[in-house]
């Protein structure tokens, strides 16, 4: 039996302040384990659905918890590899009374070392789905290299992609992501992206004009996300806004992943594509509402969220 998803890119190990709201001051730090494609992937599962995640990760405690994690959660693994460098870190604040503040300890991380040549045909024809990320392309050359080889290989394999432009400017230069995943952008069933994601990438955040853009570069379902504002789509050249649900804001951290996932997970489930959308909205607003990435990320079966958690968040 095929797997729903298959996805690769870096997993970091977040270490949030939880003593004070500054990384300066706070001398208590929580371990979660985090980072778009896992989180995805881990939205698929909890919605009843298969999915495969590969990463290298180093020969390390950390490589070895974060293993553990995403196992626990039901994503398969078993296809990842350790190498002989570091698993990449995160460190943060809460941002319960002061802006989230990021640094990260990922330079040189054994998932940076990834290869084109890691990613077997098998892996992608044995799945229905591939899902990349501009983070990938951002932490090396070769990982850039290798987000390329698996959309041309799905695209040649005839499998469904998605690619979520997650721009990283404590990665790369706004001009290098431009160079880089503007070519990606293209012959994606899904395309995601932020308001200043498709400034950078397509030069304008005028939604009407750059989804149908995208539509017109063969990207199906093209999003326009921002935060908990009404969220633009174009599909097949036809423009729309979808409200997302309302919730009192807890971390958004990680809700656009939980949206993504809600949303692949609907269209393999053979939902149509707004509904799919919505049910993406509904697991990117319950991710917002709790702390962490993977929290608040809701339950469901054959890909569509519990009934009982669905009508709830319809009615806010
Ligand atoms: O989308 C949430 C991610 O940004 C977070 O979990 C960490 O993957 C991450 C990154 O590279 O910033």
């Amino acid at each position: 039996m095929k797997t729903d998803l298959f996805t690769f890119g870096e997993v970091l190990s977040v270490f949030i302040s939880s003593d004070t709201d500054s990384v300066m001051s706070a001398t208590k730090f929580e371990r979660v384990t985090a980072g778009a494609e896992v989180n995805v992937a881990v939205t698929l599962s909890r919605l009843g659905l298969k999915s495969a995640y590969f990463s290298r990760f180093g020969n390390d405690q950390l490589g070895s918890v974060m293993l553990a994690d995403i196992a626990a959660e039901g994503v398969d693994v078993s296809l990842a590899k350790r190498v002989n460098s570091f698993t990449g870190a995160m460190v943060r604040n809460p941002g319960k009374t002061a802006p989230v503040e990021i640094s990260y300890l990922r330079k040189g991380s054994a998932a940076s070392t990834i290869e084109p040549s890691d990613i077997l045909d098998s892996y992608i024809s044995s799945s229905r789905w591939l899902h990349t990320t501009g983070i990938t392309c951002a932490i090396s050359q070769s990982g850039a290299a290798t987000v390329k080889h698996a959309l041309k290989m799905a695209a040649s394999l005839g499998i469904k992609s998605s690619f979520d432009l997650n721009l990283r400017r404590k990665l790369w230069s706004e001009e290098d992501a431009r160079k880089t995943l503007q070519p990606l952008a293209e012959n994606i069933e899904f395309l995601i992206g932020g308001e200043d994601e498709y400034q950078v990438v397509f030069g304008s955040s005028d939604a009407k004009k750059v989804l149908v853009e995208a539509n017109n570069r063969e990207c199906k379902i093209a999003v326009m996300t921002k935060g908990d504002q009404p969220m633009r789509y174009a599909i097949g050249g036809q423009y729309g806004e979808i409200i997302p649900p309302k919730v009192v804001s807890v971390d958004p951290v990680g809700s656009g992943d939980a949206f993504t996932g809600g949303a692949i997970a609907g269209l393999l489930s053979g939902m149509s594509a707004v509904d799919a959308l919505t049910q993406g909205s509904i697991c990117g607003a319950l991710v917002a509402s709790m702390f962490g990435d993977w929290s608040g990320i809701p339950t469901g079966s054959a890909g569509v969220i519990h009934k009982d958690i669905s009508q709830k968040m319809r009615s806010n």
